[in-house]
């Protein structure tokens, strides 16, 4: 079998996407990420957009994507509950994606030559790599949306010193966003703008990452999030009914707000210590909690809960609940500092 044959045959048995590109620069990219200043990732502009520079005997890069799709139905047992991206009720993907780089690189074919794995940590542009391989196209969501998976999956790099027939690359832009602007209307924070880089710094994703003090607008945008944010993704007609089988612990997705701003380092081992959520530490997770609690207390967000913003209706029931308020009135006085 031809080396294609093996990544192709690889992908069907795990049920990813794959595709395959040249280690071209990504030279357009340069500007975009100088104005961007993205967050949690090399500033070195070159490095972020030359594969060689990374991995010098690099030939082809292998692009694995796999889903995290999940869906749940929201849960109203009266408990302050808060909202994680679906990506918390599967294990970390720098882990599992990771270990399926490694097992497609010692099939037989693959096997023996020298390779290096990215997965979200390294300083490689990924989106774009993927585009290249002919995985998807962006959204205006910023999201790389892909015709068999939608938005819902992570990205894997699997560089090789051996050349690989690559694959047509994607259209840069999805078709479907010229008539539709439901991530953009449906954004939280309004961190998405037509033609603009992600204003990262109103992204909720990058508000429950981020460490230390959160200032009073981040704790506004923040709402009940508690890690990373899935609004733009909800809300995008490509991911209708792509959703995969439905995720059975609702703790991992709608957390009890009160049980997490008090976990202690035993019960974050037991939550977070498989999840991508767990780089963040205790503290940042127990801040948001926080956050998110004193937030259910104020009435305006409540009206925001109602409008647009497209979140479980179970904390509209608590948030109106005196008993409840009362009980947690501790948390009305409290600051936005990570540590209690
Ligand atoms: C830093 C980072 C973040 C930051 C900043 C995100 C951002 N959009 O810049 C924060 C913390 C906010 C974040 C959030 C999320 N992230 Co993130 N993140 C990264 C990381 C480490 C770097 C991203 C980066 O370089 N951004 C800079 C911008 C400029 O580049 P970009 O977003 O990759 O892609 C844009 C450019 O390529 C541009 N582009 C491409 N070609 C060209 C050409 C021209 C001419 C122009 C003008 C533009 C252009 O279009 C793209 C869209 O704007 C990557 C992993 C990696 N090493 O690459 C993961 C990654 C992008 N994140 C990922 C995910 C899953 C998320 C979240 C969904 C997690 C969540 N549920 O909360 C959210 C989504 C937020 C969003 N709407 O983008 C996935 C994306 C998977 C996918 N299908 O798209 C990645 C690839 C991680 C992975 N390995 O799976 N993330
Ligand atoms: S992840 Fe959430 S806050 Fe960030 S761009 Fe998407 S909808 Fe907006
Ligand atoms: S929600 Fe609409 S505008 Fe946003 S990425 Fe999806 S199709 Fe494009």
């Amino acid at each position: 079998m031809n080396l294609r044959g093996v990544i192709d045959e690889f992908a069907a048995e795990h049920g990813c996407i794959a595709g395959v590109c040249p280690p071209d620069e990504l030279t357009e990219l340069r500007g975009v990420l100088e104005v961007s200043g993205t967050p949690f990732v090399s500033r070195n502009y070159l490095l972020r957009t030359t594969p060689k520079m990374v991995f010098p005997a690099c030939e082809s890069i292998v692009v694995l994507g796999v889903s995290y799709a999940g869906s749940f139905a929201p849960v109203c047992d009266g408990r302050p509950r808060g909202v994680q991206s679906v990506g918390c009720a599967s294990a970390d993907y720098h882990t599992t994606l990771r270990g399926k780089l490694e097992a497609l690189a010692s099939r037989p074919g693959l096997r023996g030559g020298s390779f290096k794995i990215q997965v979200d940590t390294g300083p490689l542009a990924e989106r774009e790599i993927a585009r290249r391989a002919g995985l998807g196209s962006f959204g205006r969501s910023h999201q790389l949306v892909s015709p068999v998976l939608g938005s819902y999956f992570n990205i894997g790099l699997l560089m090789l010193d051996a050349r690989i027939e690559p694959d047509a690359p994607s259209p840069l832009m999805l078709e479907r966003c010229a008539t539709c602007s439901a991530c953009i209307d449906a954004c939280p924070g309004g961190a998405i703008a037509p033609g603009k880089p992600l204003n990262w710094s109103r992204c909720v994703s990058y508000i429950t990452q981020a460490k230390g003090e959160m200032d009073a607008q981040s704790a506004a945008i923040l709402g009940a999030h508690v890690y990373g944010c899935d609004i733009c993704q909800q809300v995008c007609p490509c991911n209708a009914g792509l959703a995969a089988p439905g995720i059975a612990d609702i703790e991992t997705v709608m957390p009890d707000l009160e049980r997490v701003a008090q976990m202690d380092g035993g019960e974050f081992a037991k939550r977070y210590g498989h999840t991508s959520a767990a780089w963040c530490g205790i503290d940042t997770l127990r801040r948001n909690a926080r956050i998110a609690l004193r937030a259910c207390l104020k009435t305006r967000f409540r009206r925001i809960f109602e409008g647009k913003r497209r979140e479980p209706a179970v904390v509209r029931k608590f948030d109106a609940d005196d008993v409840w308020r009362k009980k947690h009135r501790k948390y009305v006085g409290m600051g936005f500092s990570n540590t209690p």
